[in-house]
């Protein structure tokens, strides 16, 4: 047996979460880690097929209501020191260019940690009437973050390689409510469709984005307990319009303030398909991203006149399922276990196998890579029966993420709050995400981190799961009137 080969067979443990996660990125061939740049990696063709197809799907829920806009990757110092609470949370964060060639630049450029301050100085020579509003546009691009904690493959990174951030200006406090309800609604659908699961929260105001009025985050549970802020959405008010001074004439001649929002997801939301539905031999992947849906594995041993007539067959049933399926044949030399063990691991949702036996009784075997389930499918079916099966993976996929999330969410909202029940609590944090009753203050939120060791995510906004109970009660540290509030470790 080829060393290739064993290593495949080998499986990885999920357990050991950290791991797990390096070790697929490498063998699935997501990411390759070897770049020597700390906080930077590249993207190996697979991975980058995967990232593409999640994307992709943004991008159309995104197109419905919003133009696509290119900014240039440098940012003026003096535009970018304009906002003085977003200077204030980003200044630690961002990469300077200082130079060009041996001249020292007389006004030295940001490379974006993020847009604001690349987009609204155009703002506000767009906007001039209320006819011009709302605005919308969105752009999909590389931003820069200097940060300084442990970083990491797709979920802390120095160069985020496609940050999809949408920008909106609108003509009043109420209508730029109402667009980050439509973005909540927007990336809900997203996460939906890749059955990530997901607790929508008000970040706490000493948390929320620089600049803005407040920030609603969404953040789900990774395997080790933790969670992962996997998109926010951040309503500005007036802030950044005030600061850049953008303007529109209202229907009655007068000049007022736009109010804005922002939003925005990274790769993210790849580190979370990954880490939600994979197992101990690979990617498990919801079909619609999957770069290979289903691979066709002809069963033969040796080169005799049966093989041949599989060889043939396999090629009809690539050609059946071609147009409607990103399908693979899988040819190659290497034996049939070798295929299997290949193929799961980068998480194609359905393997056809078909052997001598097979083609004789105008049949073939499918096999589910979430539940490794196999049956015997007639081969005049195969392209009705393969529709129904990826349905079925994506709806079993996202069951199951559910359950999972459900038994790591752990309630202590009830009657009795949570006073004298800190160690269940505590316990509790290091499993998955705790809901109690909070004020909201941030000296509660301190004391919260050092009773429990457990971040504030904010107050209860939803839940993939639906809302969840008892919405107020007292807080658990000061016994002020509550809200319901999550806590957890968090990336
Ligand atoms: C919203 C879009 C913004 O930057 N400006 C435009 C707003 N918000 S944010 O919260 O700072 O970032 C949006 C999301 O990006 C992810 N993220 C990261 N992902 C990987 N590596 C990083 N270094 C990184 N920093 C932020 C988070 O999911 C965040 O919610």
């Amino acid at each position: 047996m080829a060393d290739e080969e064993r290593e495949a067979k080998t499986v990885i443990p999920k357990e050991n979460f950290s791991e797990w996660y390096n070790e697929v990125l490498r063998r699935a061939e997501i990411m390759d880690v070897r770049y020597p740049v700390k906080g930077l990696y590249v993207w190996f063709p697979f991975g980058l097929k995967l990232r593409n197809l999640i994307y992709s799907i943004l991008r159309a829920l995104l197109d419905e209501e919003h133009d696509e806009v290119l900014f240039p990757t440098l940012i003026p110092r003096t535009e970018f020191m304009k906002e003085e609470k977003h200077i204030k949370g980003f200044e630690d964060e961002v990469f300077w260019v200082t130079k060009g060639g041996v001249d020292e630049l007389d006004v030295p450029l940001a490379l974006r940690p993020t847009s604001e301050t690349a987009i609204y100085p155009m703002f506000k020579v767009w906007i001039r009437s209320h006819a011009d509003l709302p605005l919308r546009v969105y752009q999909i691009v590389n931003v820069f973050r200097y940060e300084t904690k442990h970083t990491r493959p797709l979920i802390r990174l120095r160069e985020v390689t496609s940050f999809k951030e949408a920008h909106t200006a609108h003509r009043s406090w109420e209508e730029a409510e109402a667009q980050v309800r439509k973005a909540i609604n927007i990336y809900r659908a997203f996460y939906d469709r890749l059955a990530v699961p997901y607790i929508i929260t008000k970040r706490p105001d000493w948390d929320k984005f620089p600049g803005a009025a407040y920030t609603i985050a969404f953040d789900t549970i990774m395997p080790d307990g933790r969670t992962l802020q996997i998109a926010t959405i951040h309503h500005l008010g007036t802030n950044f319009a005030k600061t850049f001074d953008i303007k529109y004439e209202d229907i009655g001649g007068e000049y007022k303030y736009v109010h804005q929002t922002c939003y925005g997801i990274s790769e993210r939301c790849v580190a979370a398909v990954i880490a939600t539905h994979g197992d101990d031999h690979g990617l498990v992947l919801p079909p619609e991203v999957a770069p290979t849906q289903i691979v066709i594995v002809p069963i033969i041993f040796s080169k005799d006149e049966r093989s041949a007539a599989v060889i043939e067959t396999c090629r009809s049933v690539h050609a059946a399922l071609k147009n409607s399926f990103r399908v693979v044949l899988d040819e190659g030399e290497e034996r049939p276990g070798a295929k299997f063990y290949k193929w799961e691991m980068r998480g194609v949702p359905l393997r056809i196998e078909i052997g001598p036996r097979d083609v004789s009784r105008e049949e073939c075997t499918f096999v589910r890579r979430d539940t490794f389930e196999r049956f015997t499918v007639p081969l005049s079916n195969v392209v009705s029966e393969a529709e129904k099966v990826l349905k079925d993976v994506y709806e079993n996929i996202w069951r199951r993420s559910k359950e999972h999330f459900a038994s790591r969410i752990f309630d202590f909202c009830g009657n009795e709050r949570g006073q004298g029940r800190e160690d269940e609590i505590k316990e509790c944090v290091r499993r998955g995400v705790v809901a109690i009753f909070m004020c909201g203050s941030e000296e509660c939120g301190v004391e919260v981190k050092e009773r429990f060791d457990a971040d504030v995510l904010g107050e209860e906004v939803t839940t993939c799961l639906g809302d969840a109970g008892e919405r107020r009660g007292c807080c658990i540290i000061c016994g002020a009137e509550g809200k319901r509030t999550y806590i957890a470790r968090t990336y």
